[in-house]
């Protein structure tokens, strides 16, 4: 097996495609993988080497095989990693199988706090068989934590494990800095400032993205439970987690199964009484390929666009359901049917995806919505979600879509996802965009989906207040249109 020459291809695509994160702080390691294992072991009896089949960068990377469980993997301990402490840590992670075309890595850190084990799901990641992925994640060990680790697994499972979850695992590029940034909600006094719910409930709700990890810190989740009344899930209610391929080989259609992951963060809601946001049903994204093919297999052959439109009203009865009978009482309020189908520049949908592909029209977005419609609870209403929604060419052909689906009764808004520069956009963009948007029908509601702000290019915390102040009013002075804000993470640490 040559990797090497196959992966140089795939790389350059996907490092183009990945956002860069600010590192600051000390540089705590970086492994190259050249010369020696610089510590990595496994994680129980995995043969850790160093090879040239593969590499990111330079000629060797790290391999990891005789995996005996999805949870057996690289590891690196210690490492200068210090209890009280943040992380910005990135490594770049590749399988290669010709038969199993897509699986399910995970990045995860542990510790030990008073005799117990801690295991941190950090961020799980769908790679492509044979393209390296960039997987990263900031990392907080608590004042009193031993033993820290950072490792690459496959997706946990407890039972049902196959060949494909032992599969050897590539590694190379790992890199750490102490993050001087992340969690302000660890750095900052938060107990005596307003509750951001409350000041805002006459107006919208506020929201926040979490993932599983997020909930499993006591500092995070008393953030959450004071300052929000609204969760997206960041990862866990994409396709990718929610199709089960197993279960729908076996049905003949396709099936959804509501994890651990999923289900904690769904409960965590449930005995918080804050509301539920679905992210995303339809995306170009983060949707496995078997789900597009015959049988659902890997490698089958594409379905056709009257097929796949029957799989498409199937798989979203499939997740209400799911969602209705794992979590009977979760105010699902929100779900954005269709995520991020246009180009930017007045394009019209999306190049490159396995619904533009199939359909080359709009018309699996009609469909998705008349679906969801269909299933979805009568109180939940349904959105369609971009980014860079301020530009032009893009607002106009996300206006025509929406239009089209809001006066058909299919769909109920706009979402703004709102990943922000600290100029741009200015909030008068922002205004003539939800001008733009509100002009769809009296009853067009708008709701702030995944809002950031980056401090980039000299600009400082005070540019980012201003504008999150600017926005905000703005907000006000919309609400009657507007239902919710939600921000992309508790803290910049851990948002996108
Ligand atoms: O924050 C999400 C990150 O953990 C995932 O790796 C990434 C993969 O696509 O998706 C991020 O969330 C995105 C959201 O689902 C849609 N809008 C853009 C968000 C940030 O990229």
């Amino acid at each position: 097996m040559n990797i090497k020459k196959l992966t140089a291809t795939a790389m350059s695509i996907l490092l183009t495609s990945t956002l860069a994160l600010a590192q600051t702080g000390e540089l705590i390691f970086s492994y190259d993988f050249e010369s020696n294992k610089d510590g990595w072991s496994g994680r129980q009896s995995e043969k850790v080497e160093l090879t040239g089949d593969a590499a990111h960068s330079g000629l060797q990377c790290l391999k990891v095989s005789n995996r005996q469980a999805s949870w057996n993997g690289g590891m690196v301990k210690n490492g200068g990693l210090k209890a009280g402490h943040s992380y910005y840590f990135e490594c770049y992670i590749m399988y290669y199988n010709s038969k199993h075309k897509s699986h399910k890595h995970q990045l995860c850190a542990s510790y030990n706090l008073g005799g117990s084990t801690v295991y941190m799901d950090l961020r799980t990641i769908t790679c492509k068989s044979g393209f390296w992925y960039k997987v990263y994640s900031t990392i907080s060990f608590p004042k009193d934590a031993t033993d820290m680790c950072i490792y690459v697994q496959s997706e946990y499972k407890e039972s049902n494990e196959t060949d494909n979850d032992k599969l050897d695992i590539y590694i190379d590029d790992a890199l750490c800095y102490e993050d001087t940034t992340i969690a302000p909600v660890e750095k900052v006094n938060t107990d005596s400032i307003t509750s951001l719910k409350d000041y805002y409930s006459k107006y919208f709700k506020i929201g926040t993205s979490v993932s599983t990890y997020e909930l499993s810190r006591e500092i995070a989740t008393k953030h959450i439970k004071k300052h929000c009344n609204s969760i997206t899930c960041e990862n866990e209610t994409k396709p990718d987690a929610l199709l089960d391929q197993a279960k729908s080989k076996a049905a003949g259609k396709p099936c959804v199964t509501i994890g651990n992951n999923t289900k904690a963060i769904m409960d965590f809601c449930v005995e918080n009484d804050i509301a539920f946001r679905g992210h995303t049903l339809v995306w170009y994204s983060q949707t496995p390929d078997w789900f597009f093919n015959k049988d659902f297999q890997d490698n089958g052959t594409k379905l056709k666009k009257e097929e796949m439109s029957i799989r498409l009203e199937q798989y979203i009865q499939a997740v209400f359901e799911a969602i209705s009978s794992t979590c009977p009482n979760l105010k699902l309020y929100a779900f954005d049917v269709v995520n991020e189908a246009f180009e930017n520049d007045g394009g019209g949908i999306r190049g490159w995806s396995n619904w533009s592909n199939l359909y080359h029209d709009e018309s699996f977005m009609d469909s998705a919505f008349t679906y969801a419609r269909k299933y979805a609870p009568k109180n939940c209403k349904l959105y369609y979600n971009d980014y860079n929604e301020y530009m032009q060419k893009k607002t106009d052909d996300i206006y025509k879509l929406v239009k089209r689906l809001y006066d058909n009764g299919v769909c109920d808004g706009v979402g703004m996802q709102s990943h922000l520069d600290c100029k741009y956009p200015t909030v008068d963009d922002v205004r003539t965009t939800i001008e733009k948007f509100l002009s769809i029908g009296d009853n067009i509601d708008l709701q702030v989906t995944e809002l950031d702000i980056t401090i980039k290019n000299n600009y400082t915390d005070k540019d980012q207040a201003e504008l999150y102040k600017g926005l905000f009013d703005l907000y006000v002075e919309y609400a009657d249109n507007i239902s919710s804000v939600t921000l992309w993470g508790t803290s910049d640490g851990v948002s996108w």
